[in-house]
């Protein structure tokens, strides 16, 4: 069974709940497991230390949109992504798109912190 490493609290570990929910797919999910800072369980399976992680067998995985994709592929569909191609290729734009804003804002959040700077504020 897959094992989903990620305190909810993550956005992106959300997105994969969301998709193992409607696609009805088993996994353990590691609620415990948070990246400030990464456990070494959390590095072993995700070298980049960030949540969400997914270890299946001897696979392991990071990054969100991977991480669906596999599990859409090995045991979906989930119905989440839609099977016409224009569809689904604006699907993953928008998917693309959504992590890119969370993460400069987060990017930002982090850098700004302690300088005063409001560049954050900007959502860009
Ligand atoms: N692009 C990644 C973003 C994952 C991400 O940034 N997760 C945050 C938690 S919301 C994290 O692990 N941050 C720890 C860090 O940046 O060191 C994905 O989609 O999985």
């Amino acid at each position: 069974m897959p094992i989903l490493y990620g305190r909810h609290l993550s956005p992106y570990v959300r997105k994969v709940l969301m998709l193992v929910e409607a696609g009805g797919i088993e996994i353990t999910h590691r609620n415990d497991i948070t990246p400030f800072p990464p456990p070494a369980e959390l590095l072993a399976v995700n070298p980049r230390g960030k949540i969400p992680a997914l270890k299946d067998g001897d696979l392991t995985l990071g990054e969100s949109s991977v991480i669906c994709a596999y599990l859409e592929r090995r045991y979906g569909p989930s119905g989440l992504y839609p099977e016409d191609p224009e569809a689904y290729a604006r699907a993953l734009w928008f998917e693309k798109y959504m992590g890119r804003v969370s993460d400069a804002r987060h990017r930002a959040r982090v850098l700004s912190a302690g300088t005063g700077s409001s560049i954050w504020k900007t959502g860009r």
